[in-house]
């Protein structure tokens, strides 16, 4: 179709685009002629939902745009691009992102004044892509938003879920789950269902002897299920570059119906074939950091790797290039093991179907693919049963063992007579059940492997992957430290801070070279900057206020210290260490004097997050931190003194507004167990400070801030081990503040005591795996000094100032520059207008 067009035929045509809009007047125009025409609506009864999906629409007409072009100076170039393959996305709102990126959100809000509506209500009416947990999934998202801005060509894959992560209720101060149907209006996909791959499962192999005598695999039988492309396009920053983010849906292949089966009369069977296929990409699962091994899980994996591979391949043979410059033309980064499947698949594309050799064509796997890591917490480790696989994915196994075999030889060259040596890095676990280890195969197919901070990469080569920097030496594991994107997390989330800081840095170039944040820090020690500064901060804090007030209908005074922990809930990131703290301040405040008490800094204790629904100790932190809540909240006693509030359905959209909101944030995890955060990066940004232990990323953020400007507590990394080991074997007392607040609790207190017993056995009679007891005291100690130097306002707002102007680092256009000089080997595109 596409060469039955003559070329100037072609030209014409897209030099007759029809003009977006590029002022008020024109926007106002596209907006009612979407009313008008797509939404087939008449303006006097637009509301807001209407207005939403009228001006994303317009925007969205002007990002197609862009896309194109982008797609087809990228094709046209054909330079090196860069996969980044993920089984989560959590990119939440795309149309405030989009006006931003665009340029012309003023020319938005003065068009929708007009038609009598507030721009912020309108990007509110917008339901967040909540295709992710939490840390990883977010970290996709900022690194597509650096890739566009920065100009690289680059392509997320990912899978296009019927059902994001689940929106939380909270009721009688428990958790309950609700089902997350985003897809009602989305007018930011494309629906591609000219794209579509044909995905095989189970079925058996076979060999055959090819024309040149050699011997080949064939796999044969199964079932086939249908992937279906939809497209969703990231604009860039003050760039035309627009990449696309390709998600696939699954659905049964033939079309709507079996006709064979519908024609004899087994019409029941023939849809339930139909929603089999379906359930692959219906639903993410719910867990972050924890992996279950759920066979759906591992079918959606391969399903979306095996699509996203056939995709890659096919984009690379239209270039007619030989097979010895795939690895030059492409990359592929896989975000955690989730996609290590891919590695497998390229072999088996290589070897079986494009009939290279095995030498060959690993070569060309190693060198393509890059794995980073995200956590080294064992129950997160992922581990497919060997039956499984044999079962789904017959051929696979086989190259699994394949290249087991040829890097045990390797090793075993090495490392003579190191049984112990070659049962340890085996990609196959000699268990019971036999295991593959999707991370010992995603190193043996890659060439680099990265950490996400340095402590976190530093420890990956110390614990967990220790036997292979010995196997293939330590250049082939390197750090990338995490990174945010300035432009959400700043210039969307805090447009008023941003402005300020525009003000002092010399426009807007910050957003784009985070570094000239610095110039910020000759205005820390003035007071009229400071005054303005504050006033920001205050007027943040009000508009959280306001939403705390709406939605639990506790009143909080802007004025108390925001102190805020929101998070996935998870014992390693100690939300109960927080909670004790919270008790133990309560039972301080109940034991003054009403004299003392008026001496007392207010203080609100801001929670949220969501629990995986198996996961039972963490829901009952949640319902600990609700019981508490309802007790203090109302003991008129303490007042405005304390509040405790647990914001219910965490998600990106509701972190927009938090994180300008907070004076402190508390990133507390045991040391050596949070491989990075990015939380803790979007508080300092927006000028709040941190209390937190020495892990992941706050490490980096203190060398660059300064001491000063922290609050850490807490053991080391390095004493972890032996500390659990004298829980376990040694004596184990529990600190004596810690036990006043068990004490309280078991009082009965905050209701039913033996609702929280257990989480008090896990520190009394369970090992403390977490540290909770060791670190209470000087957590306590912290936040008495974080009390005192709140006081002094003059030098709180110096240090929140100061620590922003040394932010510049954690940016992730500094870290996709990272990645892409000493991972990808790839470079920008840059754009002739
Ligand atoms: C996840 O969100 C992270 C690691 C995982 O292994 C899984 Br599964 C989910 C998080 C880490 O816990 C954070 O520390 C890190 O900042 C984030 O990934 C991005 O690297």
């Amino acid at each position: 179709v596409e060469a039955s067009i003559p070329e100037p035929q072609r030209a014409a045509w897209s030099r007759n685009q029809i003009q977006s809009f590029t002022d008020k007047d024109g926007f106002e125009k596209e907006v009612v002629r979407h009313v008008e025409t797509t939404l087939a609506r008449s303006m006097f009864n637009c509301d807001e939902s209407a207005a939403y999906s009228a001006t994303s629409l317009a925007f969205r007409d002007r990002l197609i745009k862009d896309w194109n072009k982008t797609q087809q100076r990228q094709t046209y170039r054909d330079t090196k691009r860069v996969y980044y393959l993920s089984l989560e996305f959590l990119m939440g709102r795309a149309l405030d992102n989009a006006m931003l990126n665009v340029g012309l959100k003023d020319a938005a809000k003065g068009g929708l004044a007009d038609l009598g509506f507030r721009i912020e209500d309108i990007i509110g009416q917008e339901h967040d892509a909540a295709l992710g947990n939490g840390g990883l999934g977010r970290l996709a998202a900022c690194f597509l938003d650096s890739l566009a801005s920065l100009n690289y060509p680059a392509w997320g894959y990912g899978l296009r879920y019927r059902y994001g992560i689940f929106k939380q209720e909270i009721i009688d101060g428990y958790q309950v789950e609700v089902p997350d149907y985003w897809l009602d209006f989305n007018p930011w996909e494309f629906p591609r269902h000219d794209v579509t791959v044909d995905i095989q499962f189970f079925g058996h192999v076979s060999k055959t002897t090819k024309d040149d005598g050699k011997t080949a695999a064939i796999w044969e039988g199964g079932e086939i299920v249908q992937a279906v492309a939809y497209d969703v396009p990231i604009p860039g920053y003050d760039t035309p570059t627009t990449n696309n983010l390709r998600l696939w849906s699954s659905k049964a292949s033939g079309g709507e119906f079996d006709f064979q089966k519908f024609n004899n009369g087994d019409y029941e069977s023939s849809v339930a074939e139909q929603q089999r296929a379906e359930t692959i990409s219906a639903v993410l699962y719910p867990n972050d950091n924890l992996e279950r091994g759920k066979e759906l899980r591992l079918k959606q994996q391969y399903f979306w790797v095996a699509a996203s591979l056939y995709d890659i391949v096919r984009r690379f043979k239209k270039s007619k290039r030989g097979w010895n410059e795939f690895a030059d033309q492409v990359a592929i980064q896989l975000n955690d093991t989730h996609p290590t499947l891919a590695i497998v698949e390229l072999q088996r594309i290589l070897l079986d179907i494009e009939g290279l050799e095995w030498d060959v064509a690993w070569d060309i796997v190693t060198k393509t693919f890059g794995y980073t890591n995200h956590t080294v917490l064992p129950e997160a480790l992922e581990k497919w049963p060997v039956g499984l696989v044999q079962y789904l994915l017959p051929r696979h196994l086989q190259i699994i063992y394949d290249i087991n075999l040829y890097f045990l030889q390797t090793v075993e060259k090495a490392f003579p007579k190191d049984r112990d040596m070659l049962t340890r890095v085996s990609i196959i676990e000699e268990s019971q059940p036999k295991m593959v280890r999707m991370a010992h195969l995603a190193i043996v197919g890659s060439h680099k492997v990265n950490g996400v901070a340095e402590l976190h990469s530093d420890l990956i080569k110390t614990t967990i992957f220790k036997d292979f920097v010995e196997v293939y030496g330590p250049d082939k594991f390197t750090n990338v430290t995490n990174g945010i994107t300035p432009r959400r997390w700043l210039h969307q989330a805090n447009p008023r801070l941003s402005e300020l800081i525009a003000s002092k840095c010399g426009g807007n170039g910050f957003l784009k070279d985070l570094t000239q944040l610095n110039r910020l820090e000759a205005h820390a020690k003035d007071a009229a900057f400071r005054r303005e500064w504050a006033e920001i901060k205050y007027a943040n804090k009000v508009r959280l206020a306001k939403h705390i007030k709406n939605v639990t209908g506790v009143t909080v005074n802007p004025a108390a210290l925001f102190d805020v922990q929101v998070k996935r809930i998870h014992e390693y990131k100690r939300q109960q260490l927080n909670i004790f703290g919270v008790i133990h301040r309560y039972l301080t405040l109940k034991g003054m004097s009403v004299e003392e008490r008026k001496k007392q800094l207010p203080r609100v204790s801001v929670f949220g997050g969501k629990a995986a629904p198996g996961y039972w100790m963490a829901k009952q932190i949640i319902h600990l931190i609700n019981a508490v809540g309802s007790v203090i909240n109302k003991d008129e006693e303490i007042g405005d003194l304390l509040k405790v509030i647990f914001l219910e359905d965490y998600n990106v959209s509701k972190a927009e507004m938090i994180c300008p909101a907070s004076d402190l944030s508390e990133h507390i995890s045991t040391a050596g167990t949070e491989a990075s955060g990015t939380s803790n990066m979007k508080f300092v940004l927006n000028g709040g400070l941190i209390i937190g232990t020495c892990d992941g990323a706050n490490i980096e953020i203190t060398r660059e801030i300064g001491e000063s400007n922290i609050f850490l507590f807490g053991n080391l990394a390095e004493d972890v081990e032996d500390l659990r080991h004298a829980h376990n074997y040694g004596s184990h007392s529990i600190d004596s503040d810690l036990e006043k607040v068990f004490g309280t609790i078991e009082s009965g207190t905050f209701g039913t005591p033996h609702d929280f017993s257990a989480m008090i056995a896990a520190v009394r009679h369970h090992g403390d795996y977490y540290l909770v007891s060791d670190d209470f005291h000087s957590y306590m100690e912290t936040h008495r000094l974080v009390d005192e130097s709140y006081r002094n306002q003059d030098e709180w707002v110096s240090k929140c100032i100061t620590s922003v102007a040394r932010m510049g680092f954690f940016s992730s256009d500094r870290c996709i520059n990272e990645y892409a000089d000493g991972i990808w080997n790839v470079e920008p595109l840059v754009v002739q207008e």
